[in-house]
C-alpha cells in the first residue's frame, strides 16, 4: 500500500509517548520506546502533528491505589461504567508523565492533556471514558481543516484504540500506523481492539507505506 500525504488535510497523532508507558515506567508497555524513531520519521512526512499526554492528578479514580483492597488490572464500577484499575502512572508533573526525550516533534502544533479530572479516566483523545465529556480535539481539527488522522503511540489496545474509534465517530478518516504503536495486551485486548477498529472503518498501514 502506498499512501500519499496531503500536507494541508492530514495530521499525525502521537498518543501518550510518555516515560510511564515505556520500559522502566510505572505502566510499561512492552517495547513501548520503539515507537519513538518511527513517529519521528513519520513527522518528517506529515507536517501537522498533534500529541496527547495522559495527565492524572494524584489519587486518580483509575489508580488501584485509590481503593482499599484493589490491585492493578482489577476493575471497579464507576458512575460511567466499568473502569480497569492501573498502577499509579502519568501523575501531573512527574518524570513518568513527561514525553520521551528522544521524541523529536518540533512541528507538534497541539498537545491535548487528558485524564486530569479526578473522577473520570480518559483513554481517548476525543472524549473521556464517560463518553460525553469532550477534550475539544474534534473541534480543533475541524477548525484547522484536518480530515484524515494517522494514529500512532501507546497503547494500541487502549488510548490509541479509543482515539481511533472516536476519530471515526467524529467523521475523520483514520489510519492506524500499526508499527508506530505498541500494545499492553491485557486478556486478549489487542485482538479485540484490532477487530473493533476495523469494524469502525479504521484502515491499517505500516510506516513505510506513508510517502
Ligand atoms: C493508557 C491505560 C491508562 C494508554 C493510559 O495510554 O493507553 N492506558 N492510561
Ligand atoms: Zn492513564
Amino acid at each position: 500500500m502506498s499512501i500519499s500525504i496531503n500536507p494541508e488535510t492530514d495530521a499525525l497523532v502521537a498518543v501518550d509517548v510518555q516515560y510511564d508507558f515505556c520500559p522502566g515506567g510505572n505502566l510499561a508497555v512492552p517495547d513501548g520506546h520503539q515507537v519513538v524513531p518511527v513517529i519521528n520519521a513519520l513527522a518528517k512526512k506529515i507536517p501537522h502533528v498533534v500529541m496527547t499526554q495522559d495527565w492524572h492528578p494524584a489519587g486518580h479514580a483509575s489508580f488501584a491505589s485509590s481503593y482499599d483492597g484493589k490491585a492493578p488490572f482489577e476493575t471497579v464500577d464507576l458512575d460511567y461504567g466499568v473502569q480497569v484499575l492501573w498502577p499509579d502512572h502519568c501523575v501531573q508533573g512527574t518524570n513518568g508523565a513527561a514525553f520521551h526525550a528522544d521524541l523529536d516533534l518540533p512541528n507538534a502544533e497541539m498537545i491535548v492533556r487528558k485524564g486530569f479530572r479526578p473522577g473520570i479516566d480518559s483513554y481517548s483523545a476525543f472524549y473521556e471514558n464517560d463518553k460525553t465529556t469532550h477534550t475539544g480535539l474534534a473541534g480543533y481539527l475541524r477548525e484547522r481543516g484536518i480530515t484524515r488522522l494517522f494514529m500512532t503511540g501507546l497503547a494500541t489496545d487502549f488510548c490509541v484504540y479509543y482515539s481511533a474509534e472516536d476519530g471515526r465517530k467524529e467523521g475523520f478518516d483514520v489510519i492506524l500506523v500499526e508499527d508506530a504503536c505498541r500494545a499492553i495486551d491485557l486478556d486478549g485486548s489487542l485482538e479485540a481492539a484490532m477487530s473493533a477498529m476495523q469494524a469502525a472503518g479504521v484502515k491499517i498501514c505500516h510506516w513505510d507505506d506513508v510517502g
